[in-house]
């Protein structure tokens, strides 16, 4: 089986524009510039299907696609660009918060951080905020390219003993551009989405 067909449904600003959450839903969120379009497009293997940019700020709405009709992706706007204006900084974020309180379908959060940086506030906040709302959250370290596997496992051990010291959650690295840890990360939404909603899994073929 393979990813037969792959979607852009929409872009939305507020809930009335969402597309109908009747799929298992995954949203991809971090900061911005962190990797969200670029993991979804090596995700789906499109390349055209998923604008990606140097310039942080680039999603601005939530854009959804839909895989297989089976699953939906949220490519959610990122948050704590400084050259964005602080208004449309609070817009995002309301629209941000806005979806993830109520978005019913949504079946986890795919949490983006850069596998260089130290996590900062921001992250840990989006981190407190998952975790009060009950959100199930798959953590994802991107670009892992940019360092060698010696400097990825410790980076990684720093990012899980950050966010996950209690809960012992282990942290996948991920590069977009060598695609190292898309199986692994498939198999994370496969599971999560199997566990809400009928025979997700065997729809969606991870090598394709
Ligand atoms: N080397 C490397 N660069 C990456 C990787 N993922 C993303 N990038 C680069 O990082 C930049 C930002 O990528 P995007 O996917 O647009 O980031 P985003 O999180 O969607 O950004 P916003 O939409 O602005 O929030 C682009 O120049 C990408 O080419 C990766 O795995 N490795
Ligand atoms: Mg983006």
């Amino acid at each position: 089986m393979k990813i037969v067909s792959t979607e852009f449904l929409t872009g939305a600003v507020s809930p009335r524009h969402y597309p109908a959450g009747v799929y298992p839903e995954f949203a991809f969120a971090g900061r911005s510039n962190v990797g969200k379009s670029s993991l979804i497009k090596s995700l789906l293997c499109r390349k055209k299907l998923v604008r990606t940019s140097a310039t942080p700020g680039k999603t601005q709405e939530i854009n959804f696609f839909r895989i297989n009709h089976k699953l939906i992706f949220a490519d959610l706007p990122g948050f704590g660009f400084a050259k964005v204006p602080r208004q449309v900084q609070k817009r995002w974020q309301h629209m941000i918060e806005q979806y993830l309180k109520n978005r019913k379908n949504l079946a986890a959060v795919i949490f983006l951080i850069d596998i260089r940086r130290e996590p900062t506030d921001l992250d840990r906040d989006l981190k407190a905020w998952l975790d009060a709302c009950s959100i199930p959250c798959i953590p994802v370290a991107t670009k892992a390219d940019k360092l060698s596997k010696t400097e990825q496992k410790k980076q990684i051990r720093k990012i899980e003993a950050a966010f996950f010291g209690e809960t012992g959650e282990a942290v996948i690295g991920y590069s977009s551009k060598s695609s190292q840890g898309r199986k692994e990360l498939w198999s994370e939404i496969l599971a999560r989405a199997e566990n809400g909603a009928g025979s997700v899994a065997s729809s969606v073929d991870t090598d394709a």
